[in-house]
């Protein structure tokens, strides 16, 4: 049972898709600057890298992580590692981003990755399903800063109809039971659509427990 009971966090979601619960504008626009400061600090200490995926494609996204693991992917495959592609340890995961974990994830664990997704103008992600964890019951929380992103979510299997939602500054998403295995992708980012960044371009933030 998580720390909140049965009934989860005690805030409702403003949305829910296929059991994907949204919270929109969960951060204040004074908060999502401050998350935005920490999060430029943990890529300060452990620099945006390129993903290449196994088959040997480049990611649009630029990547980095905080906490115990990152996820990366080169040509030896998709996985965490308790170090940057550079030899550094990761950060410790930010305190802001502990706090929005603590509120909504519902999980009594603590998130061990803090990933982070740097969509410039252009990039976008595949759909894909998050299954690189060792605990499906665990949830996955995501965090959006900058420009506003067209999320699609699909089934539990490859294929079939799907379902959108633009995600924004300072919504947070939580995946949890049934929802955590769904197909999910990000289509397109709005280019201008938000001031926050002083450059265009998006900011996904997802927290998972790995081991
Ligand atoms: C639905 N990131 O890092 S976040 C990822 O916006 C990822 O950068 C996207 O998918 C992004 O793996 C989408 C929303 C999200 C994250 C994990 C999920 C949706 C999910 C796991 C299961 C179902
Ligand atoms: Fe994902």
């Amino acid at each position: 049972m998580s720390k909140f009971g049965e009934t989860g966090p005690g805030v409702p979601p403003t949305l829910c898709l296929r059991g994907v619960e949204l919270w929109q504008s969960w951060l204040s626009p004074a908060e999502q600057q401050a998350m935005l400061a920490e999060i430029r600090a943990v890529a300060a200490r452990a620099p945006l890298f390129v993903p290449v995926t196994p088959s040997g494609k480049t990611m649009s996204v630029r990547m980095t992580a905080a906490g115990r693991f990152g996820w990366v992917t080169d040509k030896a495959g998709y996985r965490y590692e308790p170090h940057h592609p550079d030899g550094m340890d990761w950060p410790p995961i930010p305190p802001s981003v502990l706090a929005a974990w603590e509120a909504l994830s519902g999980s009594a664990r603590a998130p061990e990755c803090c990933l982070v997704n740097y969509y410039p103008p252009g990039a976008r992600m595949g759909m894909h399903q998050d299954r690189d964890e060792a605990d499906f019951g665990e949830p996955v929380l995501s965090i959006s800063l900058g420009d506003e992103a067209l999320f699609r979510i699909g089934n539990a299997t490859r294929g079939g109809k799907t379902e959108s939602v633009w995600l924004r500054s300072g919504d947070v998403l939580r995946m949890a039971g049934d929802a955590r295995l769904l197909f999910h992708g990000i289509d397109r980012v709005k280019d201008g659509s938000s001031a926050l960044l002083r450059d265009a371009g998006r900011i996904n933030l997802t927290l998972r427990v790995v081991t």
